[in-house]
């Protein structure tokens, strides 16, 4: 058989532009030895062997997990940090307030002093990836160089690296350029910073998925969120998936929560036995890039192949698409470890932890058995209810947006948003819990528009104006709604039961979508009257169902002062749109 051309072109032959800049950085960092990724499974399974051989990762049961690792990371090493996480823009201005900024010169300096030598004795590693189906108009591409094999296990699994990659990056002539180092995995100094008009990042001091996986967050969200505002397309903190009703009718939907919320779950939704004859489709969990298309539609694309998910929690209850999905080929981080060598997490009911993830014996004085934070990366085809549409260059036509937050109180079960302006304001309202994904106090309400706080590569007042612009161009835009799935009541019990039961405000959604379904037309949108909603079988009281679909007029009109507030800090940037949808909410509050 004729060999492939292409096979004869060493890959740093392949792509000049990429070479150069290896040796750049191989100068600055020195490492002993340069390796270029091909993608092969070979090469993931001899990356992934010698961590195996030198004790970095661990094998777990090779009968009930089989192909399962645990990596347990430096305790200090285990969430994303917001605080040391930079955007570095000529103009303050453009990075906004709701990002920390550095001046580019002054952060390239601090950041060449702690790359200088830094991989001494290590290999660099050579990551070409694509984002996105590697045919996809709207896929892009960067190269990671990173110091850390776990990194490149994890990419491999998350995005698609090696040699089709470097040949589109070749071809293109633009790539992202990522450059992450472990560094000395010392807290002082770890910094996440990003260069969105140059496309690039470097990343030291943590071998975190959000700060070191730059394809993911950095990438995907920050630097994408700039490149799609000049493009005039989104780049969002979104899940994406399909839900085939009892008739037959596939409809897509893209759903922004904060990080931990639950998008993981939502996307892989099982069906209740209550409302038989739905299939539901995972196209992606945590990203998704937003274009419109030549018929005036929103198409989505998941720019990742895989999930990055939070582990406590997963059970055949939660999410028996995951449960299932992670009990083979999976890299956990952090868990803990039962007798068997099985990984144990909090919520995975049907065992015992003796090891917690520091490695220590199990002791319930000593917190969680698993970090509240520890993580699977599976490829995104074990999913069960893994598409092929999720490969599909031009991506899926989008129905319905849906934005959410953590909120004990206020925000109702579901409401729907006027126009696409009204959704752009509510998109921007959203606020949240605090969860263990960051650094930081857990559980403080915080403002999380679009769920982008840590992930908007500029300007928040921009990236509204942005949202209005790209809406003001589709001639058929998706509904906008708004779900919280955590209201409590007064004596602190969740009032909605969530998780699959999740499906009966999603297909509520989807009928007024077809323009099927009634609702009550409040001041801040329209809400499904009690009736309005499936709730055959549902676990849930009439009196909750009452107050999960009642507006607080004076609660809301304490919401629109302190959002006004909010949007001020934007200053000139926020877009006077947005007060005036303010204002109308305000009216009909007031009425
Ligand atoms: C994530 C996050 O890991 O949002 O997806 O933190
Ligand atoms: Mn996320």
């Amino acid at each position: 058989m004729a060999t492939a051309p292409h096979t004869l072109v060493s890959m740093p032959e392949l792509s000049p532009g990429v070479s150069e800049w290896v040796e750049q950085v191989r100068e600055l960092t020195q490492p002993a030895k340069v390796y270029w990724c091909d993608g092969s499974q070979s090469e993931f399974q001899r990356i992934r062997g010698e961590l195996v051989a030198r004790g970095e990762l661990k094998e777990l049961n090779k009968e009930t997990f089989p192909n399962c690792h645990l990596y347990r990371s430096d305790p200090t090493d285990v969430a994303r940090v917001e605080h040391l996480t930079f955007v570095c823009t000529q103009s303050k201005d453009d990075a906004g307030p709701n990002n920390n900024w550095m001046a580019p010169d002054e952060a390239k300096a601090k950041m060449r002093g702690l790359f200088a030598g830094c991989m001494k004795g290590r290999t660099l590693y050579v990551v070409p990836y694509c984002m996105g189906p590697i045919d996809s108009p709207y896929a892009r591409c960067g190269v990671e160089i990173t110091d850390s094999a776990y990194v490149v296990l994890n990419m491999a699994i998350m995005t698609r690296i090696g040699r089709r990659a470097l040949e589109r990056i070749a071809a293109e002539g633009t790539f992202v350029k990522g450059l992450h180092s472990t560094g000395d995995l010392n807290p002082a100094r770890r910094f996440i910073m990003h260069f969105p008009e140059e496309l690039g990042i470097q990343s030291i001091g943590s071998g975190y998925g959000g700060n070191a996986l730059l394809g993911k967050k950095c990438h995907a969200l920050r630097i994408a969120s700039w490149q799609a505002r000049s493009e005039g397309w989104l780049a969002e903190h979104m899940l994406i998936v399909g839900l085939q009703s009892p008739r037959g009718e596939t409809h897509y939907v893209a759903a922004a929560f904060p990080s931990a919320c639950g998008k993981t779950n939502l996307a892989m939704l099982i069906p209740p036995d209550a409302l038989p004859g739905w299939k539901v489709f995972t196209v992606g969990d945590d990203i998704a890039w937003l274009h419109p298309g030549p018929d005036g539609r929103l198409w989505a694309i998941n720019p990742e192949s895989g999930y990055f998910g939070v582990v406590p929690g997963t059970n055949p209850k939660t999410n028996k698409n995951a449960y299932d999905m992670i009990r083979h080929d999976t890299l956990f981080t952090n868990v803990a470890l039962t007798a068997d060598n099985e990984p144990w997490w909090e919520g995975r009911k049907d065992s015992q932890p003796v090891t917690d993830w520091l490695g220590r014996p199990y002791d319930p004085s000593n917190g969680p058995a698993a970090h509240p934070n520890s993580r699977f990366t599976v490829a995104a085809t074990q999913n069960p209810a893994y598409t092929q549409a999720a490969a599909e260059p031009r991506g899926v036509p989008i129905s319905a947006l849906i934005f959410g937050g953590r909120r004990r109180e206020l925000a109702p079960l579901v409401y729907e948003a006027r126009s696409w302006a009204h959704g752009v304001l509510v998109g921007a309202s959203v606020a949240s819990e605090t969860t263990a994904a960051a650094v930081g106090e857990v559980g403080v309400v915080r403002r999380d528009p679009m769920a982008m706080k840590p992930f908007a590569g500029y300007n928040y007042g921009d990236y509204f104006a942005h949202w209005l612009n790209v809406g003001a161009k589709l001639k058929r835009p998706p509904r906008m709604f708004h779900v919280n799935w955590f209201r409590q009541s007064a004596d602190g019990k969740f009032l909605w039961p969530g998780f699959g039961d999740n499906l009966r405000v999603l297909s509520w959604m989807l009928e007024r979508c077809a323009n099927r379904a009634e609702a009550q037309d409040t001041a801040i949108g329209f809400l499904p009257r009690p009736g309005d909603l499936n709730l055959q079988g549902a676990d849930v009281s009439a009196q909750a169902v009452t107050e999960l679909t009642t507006v607080d007029k004076a609660g809301w009109l304490r919401e629109v002062g302190d959002f006004r507030g909010y949007l001020q800090e934007f200053g000139s940037h926020t877009p006077k749109q947005l007060y005036d949808e303010l204002a109308e909410v305000e009216r009909r509050l007031k009425a």
